[in-house]
């Protein structure tokens, strides 16, 4: 997974900070990567204390992580089916937020995201979607006025030349992302490869999202456009909550 320039301990403070708004008897979503992880294990810690809560991960490490830290976990299909309850709560991480709205107002966050370092994006979207409220938590090094970060875009392992060739034709300049510890491409919880794709300065991450969804073979990317309803930044000295 990729890593950034963030310490462990603003992603801690972050995600202890978000992990405080989950109520008892909530349905939670459970991101991934380093951040959500402190989250996770925060959760965790409350459930050992009495909490109520039932976890849907976002991905096979997320599901791993609720485990190790006692949280029950439930599937998205149970919980957001016709009877089910929905989804409360989802905290997650992001490789870069914007935290500005129109004008520059910080006191209007925007709540566009780029995530997908984790390869984990296409479940992470559907689940923060379904979620009531989406509260992402970051370090420092995350926040941003554009997007400039790569676009990683889910594709299916036989479409990966063709949608390549069309992420180009966009504009963008594509990589087919490779494992770090072993020869050969990352594979997906899907069975699906990445390409991380170089826009420059996404000046209207809406409309590229727009473009990039309509491509054939693309299942998902980590465009997440007006998502978050919070964002919790953890610094050195405590946390900042842009809502
Ligand atoms: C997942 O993990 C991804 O969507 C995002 O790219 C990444 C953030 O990782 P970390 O919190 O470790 O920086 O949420």
């Amino acid at each position: 997974m990729k890593t950034t320039g963030g310490t462990d301990a603003q992603k801690r403070r972050a995600g202890e900070s978000a992990a405080e708004a989950v109520s008892d008897g909530d349905v939670v979503g459970l991101g991934t990567g380093s951040t959500a992880a402190h989250a996770i294990r925060a959760i965790g810690r409350a459930v050992d204390a009495g909490l109520d809560v039932r976890g849907v991960p976002t991905s096979f490490d997320a599901r791993a992580c609720a485990r190790d830290h006692g949280i029950p976990t439930v599937g998205l299909d149970t919980v957001c089916g016709p009877d089910g309850p929905g989804i409360d709560i989802a905290i997650d991480g992001a490789d870069q937020v914007v935290l500005t709205g129109e004008g520059g107002d910080v006191e209007e966050v925007s709540g566009t995201l780029i995530k997908g370092g984790g390869a984990a994006h296409a479940r992470e979207k559907v689940v923060d979607a379904a979620a009531d409220r989406l509260l992402v938590v970051v370090d420092p090094s995350k926040v941003t006025n554009v997007l400039t970060a790569d676009v990683p875009v889910e594709v299916l392992p036989e479409a990966h030349t063709t949608a390549a060739t069309a992420i180009r034709d966009a504009g963008g300049e594509p990589t087919l992302r490779r494992a770090e510890r072993k020869d050969g491409p990352v594979v997906t919880d899907n069975g699906n490869l990445v390409l991380d794709c170089s826009f420059d300065a996404i000046a209207d991450p809406g409309r590229l999202a727009g473009t990039l969804s309509a491509i054939p073979g693309v299942l998902d990317h980590g465009l997440f456009v007006d998502m978050a309803d919070e964002v919790h930044v953890g610094d050195d000295d405590g946390v900042a909550i842009h809502e």
